[in-house]
Protein backbone atom coordinates (compact mmCIF):
# COMPACT_ATOMS: atom_id res chain seq x y z
CA UNK A 1 0.00 0.00 0.00
CA UNK A 2 1.17 3.39 -0.88
CA UNK A 3 2.24 6.29 1.63
CA UNK A 4 -0.51 8.19 0.15
CA UNK A 5 -3.30 5.74 0.33
CA UNK A 6 -2.08 5.49 4.18
CA UNK A 7 -2.88 9.00 4.48
CA UNK A 8 -6.31 9.10 2.95
CA UNK A 9 -7.22 5.92 5.01
CA UNK A 10 -6.19 7.85 8.34
CA UNK A 11 -7.70 10.89 7.09
CA UNK A 12 -11.25 8.83 6.72
CA UNK A 13 -10.66 7.17 9.77
CA UNK A 14 -10.08 10.87 11.95
CA UNK A 15 -13.26 11.86 10.40
CA UNK A 16 -15.57 8.68 11.03
CA UNK A 17 -14.22 9.22 14.67
CA UNK A 18 -15.93 13.08 14.25
CA UNK A 19 -12.33 14.64 14.55
CA UNK A 20 -11.31 15.99 11.35
CA UNK A 21 -7.55 17.31 12.33
CA UNK A 22 -5.35 17.84 10.04
CA UNK A 23 -1.51 16.59 10.46
CA UNK A 24 0.20 19.64 12.10
CA UNK A 25 1.92 21.73 9.84
CA UNK A 26 5.81 21.48 9.47
CA UNK A 27 7.40 24.06 11.82
CA UNK A 28 10.33 26.44 10.62
CA UNK A 29 13.32 25.24 13.05
CA UNK A 30 14.49 27.65 15.97
CA UNK A 31 16.94 29.93 14.71
CA UNK A 32 20.28 29.45 17.20
CA UNK A 33 21.60 32.50 17.82
CA UNK A 34 25.25 33.12 17.16
CA UNK A 35 27.58 32.87 20.40
CA UNK A 36 28.79 35.83 22.07
CA UNK A 37 32.44 36.97 21.04
CA UNK A 38 33.64 36.81 24.60
CA UNK A 39 32.48 33.91 26.70
CA UNK A 40 34.25 34.24 29.80
CA UNK A 41 33.59 36.69 32.74
CA UNK A 42 35.80 39.54 32.96
CA UNK A 43 38.68 38.51 35.78
CA UNK A 44 38.12 39.34 39.21
CA UNK A 45 40.97 41.58 41.27
CA UNK A 46 41.90 39.49 44.15
CA UNK A 47 40.39 40.93 47.44
CA UNK A 48 42.62 43.43 49.82
CA UNK A 49 43.53 40.41 51.87
CA UNK A 50 44.74 38.41 49.47
CA UNK A 51 46.62 40.73 47.96
CA UNK A 52 48.41 41.49 51.76
CA UNK A 53 48.57 37.72 52.08
CA UNK A 54 50.17 37.14 48.87
CA UNK A 55 52.51 39.69 49.01
CA UNK A 56 54.36 37.77 51.83
CA UNK A 57 54.54 34.22 50.54
CA UNK A 58 55.50 32.56 47.11
CA UNK A 59 53.10 30.06 47.58
CA UNK A 60 49.99 30.26 45.03
CA UNK A 61 47.52 32.37 47.08
CA UNK A 62 45.51 35.26 46.08
CA UNK A 63 46.19 34.81 42.31
CA UNK A 64 42.35 35.66 41.34
CA UNK A 65 40.37 33.69 39.35
CA UNK A 66 38.71 33.77 35.95
CA UNK A 67 34.65 32.28 36.73
CA UNK A 68 36.30 28.83 37.79
CA UNK A 69 39.12 28.81 36.03
CA UNK A 70 42.70 30.60 36.76
CA UNK A 71 43.74 33.00 34.65
CA UNK A 72 45.95 32.03 31.71
CA UNK A 73 48.80 33.72 32.85
CA UNK A 74 48.85 32.17 36.59
CA UNK A 75 48.35 28.41 34.20
CA UNK A 76 51.42 29.52 32.25
CA UNK A 77 53.46 30.07 35.20
CA UNK A 78 52.32 27.18 36.96
CA UNK A 79 53.68 25.13 33.94
CA UNK A 80 56.81 27.31 33.99
CA UNK A 81 57.28 26.29 37.93
CA UNK A 82 56.65 22.16 37.45
CA UNK A 83 59.51 22.56 34.40
CA UNK A 84 62.05 24.33 37.27
CA UNK A 85 60.68 21.99 39.98
CA UNK A 86 60.86 18.54 37.43
CA UNK A 87 64.19 19.53 35.82
CA UNK A 88 65.95 20.17 39.71
CA UNK A 89 64.68 16.55 40.92
CA UNK A 90 66.39 15.76 37.24
CA UNK A 91 69.71 17.66 37.90
CA UNK A 92 72.95 15.55 39.01
CA UNK A 93 75.03 16.44 41.50
CA UNK A 94 78.80 15.87 40.10
CA UNK A 95 80.93 13.40 40.50
CA UNK A 96 84.27 15.68 41.03
CA UNK A 97 81.66 18.37 42.62
CA UNK A 98 82.61 17.51 46.86
CA UNK A 99 85.99 17.55 46.16
CA UNK A 100 86.28 20.74 44.32
CA UNK A 101 84.25 22.29 47.12
CA UNK A 102 87.09 20.56 49.80
CA UNK A 103 84.50 18.16 51.39
CA UNK A 104 84.86 14.35 52.01
CA UNK A 105 83.49 12.47 49.05
CA UNK A 106 80.49 9.79 49.91
CA UNK A 107 78.10 8.12 47.73
CA UNK A 108 74.84 6.15 48.13
CA UNK A 109 74.82 2.18 46.75
CA UNK A 110 73.13 4.03 44.35
CA UNK A 111 74.52 3.51 41.11
CA UNK A 112 72.82 6.06 38.48
CA UNK A 113 69.54 8.83 38.59
CA UNK A 114 66.70 6.83 37.78
CA UNK A 115 68.40 4.04 40.38
CA UNK A 116 68.29 6.85 42.72
CA UNK A 117 64.57 7.18 41.80
CA UNK A 118 63.55 4.30 41.76
CA UNK A 119 64.75 2.46 44.87
CA UNK A 120 65.12 4.97 48.48
CA UNK A 121 66.32 2.03 50.07
CA UNK A 122 69.87 2.09 48.13
CA UNK A 123 69.97 5.94 49.05
CA UNK A 124 70.26 5.10 52.72
CA UNK A 125 73.26 3.05 53.24
CA UNK A 126 77.12 3.60 51.94
CA UNK A 127 78.51 2.00 49.22
CA UNK A 128 81.81 0.04 50.07
CA UNK A 129 84.71 2.31 48.98
CA UNK A 130 82.86 5.77 50.48
CA UNK A 131 82.42 2.99 53.83
CA UNK A 132 86.32 2.44 53.58
CA UNK A 133 87.19 6.33 52.95
CA UNK A 134 85.18 7.50 55.85
CA UNK A 135 86.44 5.22 58.18
CA UNK A 136 90.16 6.44 56.69
CA UNK A 137 89.79 9.85 56.87
CA UNK A 138 86.79 11.00 59.41
CA UNK A 139 87.49 12.58 62.09
CA UNK A 140 85.22 10.54 64.89
CA UNK A 141 83.90 10.76 68.35
CA UNK A 142 82.53 14.09 67.70
CA UNK A 143 79.42 16.12 69.29
CA UNK A 144 77.95 17.15 65.31
CA UNK A 145 78.51 15.68 62.44
CA UNK A 146 76.65 17.41 59.77
CA UNK A 147 76.63 15.95 56.48
CA UNK A 148 75.44 17.71 52.94
CA UNK A 149 74.09 15.93 50.54
CA UNK A 150 72.13 16.35 47.29
CA UNK A 151 68.95 14.49 48.44
CA UNK A 152 66.15 15.28 45.74
CA UNK A 153 67.80 18.59 44.53
CA UNK A 154 71.06 18.89 43.32
CA UNK A 155 70.42 22.28 42.60
CA UNK A 156 69.96 23.39 46.13
CA UNK A 157 72.72 21.55 47.34
CA UNK A 158 74.83 23.63 45.06
CA UNK A 159 73.23 26.60 45.90
CA UNK A 160 73.00 27.56 49.37
CA UNK A 161 74.66 23.97 50.60
CA UNK A 162 78.04 24.99 51.26
CA UNK A 163 76.66 28.80 53.08
CA UNK A 164 74.68 26.55 55.26
CA UNK A 165 77.41 24.13 56.27
CA UNK A 166 79.42 26.44 56.72
CA UNK A 167 77.15 28.62 59.42
CA UNK A 168 75.88 25.51 60.79
CA UNK A 169 79.77 24.53 61.81
CA UNK A 170 80.33 28.17 63.20
CA UNK A 171 77.69 27.95 65.13
CA UNK A 172 78.48 24.86 67.21
CA UNK A 173 81.81 26.07 67.21
CA UNK A 174 80.70 28.86 69.13
CA UNK A 175 79.07 26.65 71.61
CA UNK A 176 82.29 24.58 72.05
CA UNK A 177 81.27 21.59 70.63
CA UNK A 178 83.45 19.10 68.26
CA UNK A 179 82.58 19.60 64.74
CA UNK A 180 82.87 16.79 62.02
CA UNK A 181 84.79 16.20 59.30
CA UNK A 182 83.02 18.29 56.41
CA UNK A 183 81.52 15.80 53.81
CA UNK A 184 79.50 15.59 50.89
CA UNK A 185 76.76 12.61 49.83
CA UNK A 186 75.56 11.92 46.41
CA UNK A 187 72.43 10.32 45.62
CA UNK A 188 71.52 10.27 49.27
CA UNK A 189 68.36 9.76 51.04
CA UNK A 190 67.37 11.39 54.87
CA UNK A 191 68.73 7.87 56.61
CA UNK A 192 72.23 7.93 55.32
CA UNK A 193 72.92 10.07 58.26
CA UNK A 194 72.34 6.88 60.38
CA UNK A 195 74.96 4.52 58.69
CA UNK A 196 77.52 7.79 59.09
CA UNK A 197 76.80 9.23 62.62
CA UNK A 198 76.72 5.81 63.74
CA UNK A 199 80.63 5.29 61.51
CA UNK A 200 82.05 8.38 63.13
CA UNK A 201 80.37 7.68 66.82
CA UNK A 202 78.92 11.16 66.58
CA UNK A 203 76.74 12.28 69.44
CA UNK A 204 74.19 14.11 67.19
CA UNK A 205 74.02 13.96 62.79
CA UNK A 206 72.33 16.21 60.65
CA UNK A 207 72.40 15.66 56.94
CA UNK A 208 71.55 19.05 54.85
CA UNK A 209 70.04 18.16 51.40
CA UNK A 210 67.71 18.97 48.33
CA UNK A 211 64.26 18.86 49.19
CA UNK A 212 61.66 17.58 47.23
CA UNK A 213 60.86 21.15 44.69
CA UNK A 214 57.77 22.29 44.92
CA UNK A 215 56.02 25.07 43.22
CA UNK A 216 58.67 28.29 42.92
CA UNK A 217 61.12 26.56 45.28
CA UNK A 218 63.43 24.20 44.13
CA UNK A 219 66.38 25.81 45.59
CA UNK A 220 65.19 24.19 49.21
CA UNK A 221 67.09 22.53 51.11
CA UNK A 222 65.90 20.35 54.58
CA UNK A 223 67.89 19.72 57.89
CA UNK A 224 67.20 16.20 59.57
CA UNK A 225 68.87 15.69 62.82
CA UNK A 226 69.13 12.81 65.19
CA UNK A 227 70.91 11.86 68.52
CA UNK A 228 72.20 8.86 68.72
CA UNK A 229 72.70 8.32 65.05
CA UNK A 230 72.58 4.45 64.42
CA UNK A 231 71.41 2.04 61.51
CA UNK A 232 67.76 1.57 62.56
CA UNK A 233 66.58 4.82 63.82
CA UNK A 234 63.02 5.88 62.38
CA UNK A 235 61.61 9.64 61.19
CA UNK A 236 60.37 9.52 65.12
CA UNK A 237 63.97 9.76 66.18
CA UNK A 238 64.37 12.83 64.23
CA UNK A 239 63.23 16.66 63.88
CA UNK A 240 63.87 18.51 60.82
CA UNK A 241 63.69 21.80 59.89
CA UNK A 242 62.46 22.46 55.60
CA UNK A 243 62.14 25.80 53.56
CA UNK A 244 65.68 26.49 53.48
CA UNK A 245 66.50 29.31 50.66
CA UNK A 246 67.17 32.97 50.43
CA UNK A 247 63.09 33.23 50.24
CA UNK A 248 62.28 30.84 52.96
CA UNK A 249 64.62 30.65 56.24
CA UNK A 250 67.99 31.90 54.99
CA UNK A 251 71.34 29.55 55.76
CA UNK A 252 72.44 31.87 58.87
CA UNK A 253 69.16 31.73 60.32
CA UNK A 254 68.32 27.92 60.04
CA UNK A 255 72.33 27.54 61.06
CA UNK A 256 70.89 29.54 64.54
CA UNK A 257 67.85 27.51 64.78
CA UNK A 258 69.65 24.14 64.42
CA UNK A 259 72.23 24.80 66.60
CA UNK A 260 69.40 25.25 68.91
CA UNK A 261 67.41 22.29 68.54
CA UNK A 262 71.02 20.40 68.75
CA UNK A 263 71.46 21.60 72.18
CA UNK A 264 68.43 20.28 73.21
CA UNK A 265 69.45 17.11 71.87
CA UNK A 266 72.73 16.66 73.38
CA UNK A 267 71.05 18.38 77.03
CA UNK A 268 68.12 15.99 77.34
CA UNK A 269 69.65 12.82 75.32
CA UNK A 270 66.95 12.28 73.26
CA UNK A 271 65.67 13.71 70.15
CA UNK A 272 62.53 13.02 67.94
CA UNK A 273 59.22 12.50 69.51
CA UNK A 274 60.61 12.84 72.88
CA UNK A 275 62.27 15.73 72.67
CA UNK A 276 61.09 18.84 74.55
CA UNK A 277 61.22 21.25 72.56
CA UNK A 278 58.95 23.66 74.85
CA UNK A 279 61.64 25.27 76.65
CA UNK A 280 63.10 26.68 73.09
CA UNK A 281 59.37 28.08 71.93
CA UNK A 282 60.78 32.13 72.87
CA UNK A 283 63.62 31.65 71.15
CA UNK A 284 62.90 28.98 68.26
CA UNK A 285 60.14 31.10 67.68
CA UNK A 286 62.40 34.59 67.98
CA UNK A 287 65.07 33.36 65.27
CA UNK A 288 62.03 32.62 62.99
CA UNK A 289 60.58 35.21 63.63
CA UNK A 290 57.21 35.43 64.41
CA UNK A 291 54.89 37.89 63.07
CA UNK A 292 54.80 38.81 59.13
CA UNK A 293 57.27 37.68 56.77
CA UNK A 294 59.37 40.54 54.70
CA UNK A 295 57.20 41.01 51.22
CA UNK A 296 57.99 38.13 48.73
CA UNK A 297 58.28 38.54 45.61
CA UNK A 298 57.00 35.59 43.13
CA UNK A 299 59.66 35.91 40.45
CA UNK A 300 57.09 35.59 36.86
CA UNK A 301 58.93 33.30 34.80
CA UNK A 302 56.46 33.86 32.09
CA UNK A 303 54.81 37.10 30.61
CA UNK A 304 51.53 37.30 29.06
CA UNK A 305 51.29 40.82 27.21
CA UNK A 306 50.66 43.74 29.34
CA UNK A 307 49.92 43.60 32.71
CA UNK A 308 46.00 42.68 32.98
CA UNK A 309 46.12 41.43 29.73
CA UNK A 310 45.25 37.62 28.62
CA UNK A 311 44.13 36.95 31.96
C1 LIG B 1 57.59 13.80 50.88
C2 LIG B 1 57.16 14.24 52.28
C3 LIG B 1 56.52 13.32 53.06
C4 LIG B 1 56.21 11.91 52.56
C5 LIG B 1 57.48 11.03 52.72
C6 LIG B 1 57.38 9.84 51.78
C7 LIG B 1 58.72 9.41 51.27
N1 LIG B 1 59.01 8.15 51.44
O1 LIG B 1 59.45 10.20 50.72
C8 LIG B 1 55.04 11.51 53.51
C9 LIG B 1 53.75 11.86 52.85
C10 LIG B 1 54.99 10.06 53.96
C11 LIG B 1 55.29 12.46 54.68
C12 LIG B 1 54.79 12.23 55.91
C13 LIG B 1 54.98 13.08 57.00
N2 LIG B 1 55.43 14.33 56.96
CO1 LIG B 1 56.30 15.04 55.40
N3 LIG B 1 57.01 15.93 53.96
C14 LIG B 1 57.42 15.56 52.75
C15 LIG B 1 58.00 16.74 51.95
C16 LIG B 1 56.94 17.23 50.95
C17 LIG B 1 59.29 16.46 51.23
C18 LIG B 1 60.33 15.71 52.07
C19 LIG B 1 61.65 15.62 51.39
O2 LIG B 1 61.89 16.20 50.37
N4 LIG B 1 62.61 14.89 51.97
C20 LIG B 1 63.94 14.78 51.44
C21 LIG B 1 64.16 13.41 50.83
C22 LIG B 1 65.50 13.30 50.17
O3 LIG B 1 64.04 12.51 51.92
P1 LIG B 1 63.83 10.94 51.77
O4 LIG B 1 64.90 10.26 52.50
O5 LIG B 1 63.61 10.62 50.36
O6 LIG B 1 62.40 10.73 52.49
C23 LIG B 1 62.23 10.80 53.89
C24 LIG B 1 61.84 12.18 54.40
O7 LIG B 1 61.01 12.84 53.44
C25 LIG B 1 61.08 11.82 55.66
N5 LIG B 1 60.06 12.74 56.13
C26 LIG B 1 58.99 13.20 55.46
N6 LIG B 1 58.27 13.99 56.23
C27 LIG B 1 58.89 14.02 57.44
C28 LIG B 1 58.56 14.71 58.61
C29 LIG B 1 59.39 14.57 59.74
C30 LIG B 1 59.05 15.32 60.98
C31 LIG B 1 60.54 13.74 59.68
C32 LIG B 1 61.43 13.58 60.86
C33 LIG B 1 60.85 13.04 58.50
C34 LIG B 1 60.03 13.21 57.40
O8 LIG B 1 60.40 10.60 55.33
C35 LIG B 1 61.02 9.96 54.22
C36 LIG B 1 61.36 8.55 54.61
O9 LIG B 1 62.31 8.52 55.62
C37 LIG B 1 58.25 17.77 53.10
C38 LIG B 1 58.12 19.25 52.67
C39 LIG B 1 59.45 19.80 52.26
N7 LIG B 1 59.41 20.72 51.36
O10 LIG B 1 60.50 19.41 52.71
C40 LIG B 1 57.22 17.37 54.14
C41 LIG B 1 57.53 17.60 55.66
C42 LIG B 1 58.99 17.24 55.86
N8 LIG B 1 56.65 16.66 56.34
C43 LIG B 1 56.21 17.10 57.45
C44 LIG B 1 55.39 16.36 58.35
C45 LIG B 1 54.84 17.09 59.54
C46 LIG B 1 55.11 15.01 58.10
C47 LIG B 1 54.33 14.07 59.02
C48 LIG B 1 54.77 14.12 60.50
C49 LIG B 1 52.85 14.38 58.83
C50 LIG B 1 51.95 13.62 59.78
N9 LIG B 1 51.38 14.33 60.76
O11 LIG B 1 51.77 12.43 59.65
C51 LIG B 1 54.62 12.69 58.39
C52 LIG B 1 55.83 11.97 59.05
C53 LIG B 1 56.33 10.84 58.15
C54 LIG B 1 57.52 10.09 58.65
N10 LIG B 1 58.41 9.73 57.73
O12 LIG B 1 57.65 9.83 59.81
C55 LIG B 1 56.65 18.51 57.72
C56 LIG B 1 57.73 18.54 58.82
C57 LIG B 1 57.59 19.75 59.73
C58 LIG B 1 58.68 19.75 60.76
N11 LIG B 1 59.52 20.77 60.75
O13 LIG B 1 58.79 18.89 61.58
C59 LIG B 1 57.13 18.98 56.29
C60 LIG B 1 58.26 20.01 56.30
C61 LIG B 1 55.89 19.54 55.57
C62 LIG B 1 55.37 20.80 56.23
N12 LIG B 1 55.74 21.97 55.75
O14 LIG B 1 54.63 20.74 57.17
N13 LIG B 1 56.01 13.49 54.32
Amino acid sequence: MSLSNTRTLMAELRQRMGEDDPMPSRREPQRIPDPPVRVYPKPRRPSRFAKEAAAHTTALVGIGRVGTRYATSVVLQFQAELAVAHSAVATVLPDEWAAENGLLSLNSRVEDHRQFLLRPDLGRRLDEDSLSRLREQATKGVDIQPILADGLSAVACMGSGVALLEHLTAECEQRGWTVGTPMCARFARVWLEDEIGQEVGAKVAVILLGERPGLGTGDGLSAYMVYKPEVGKTDSDRNMISNIHQRGIPPPEAAHRLALMAGAMLEQVTSGVTLDLGPLTTELGDAAGTGLREPQVREPLVFVGEEGEGR
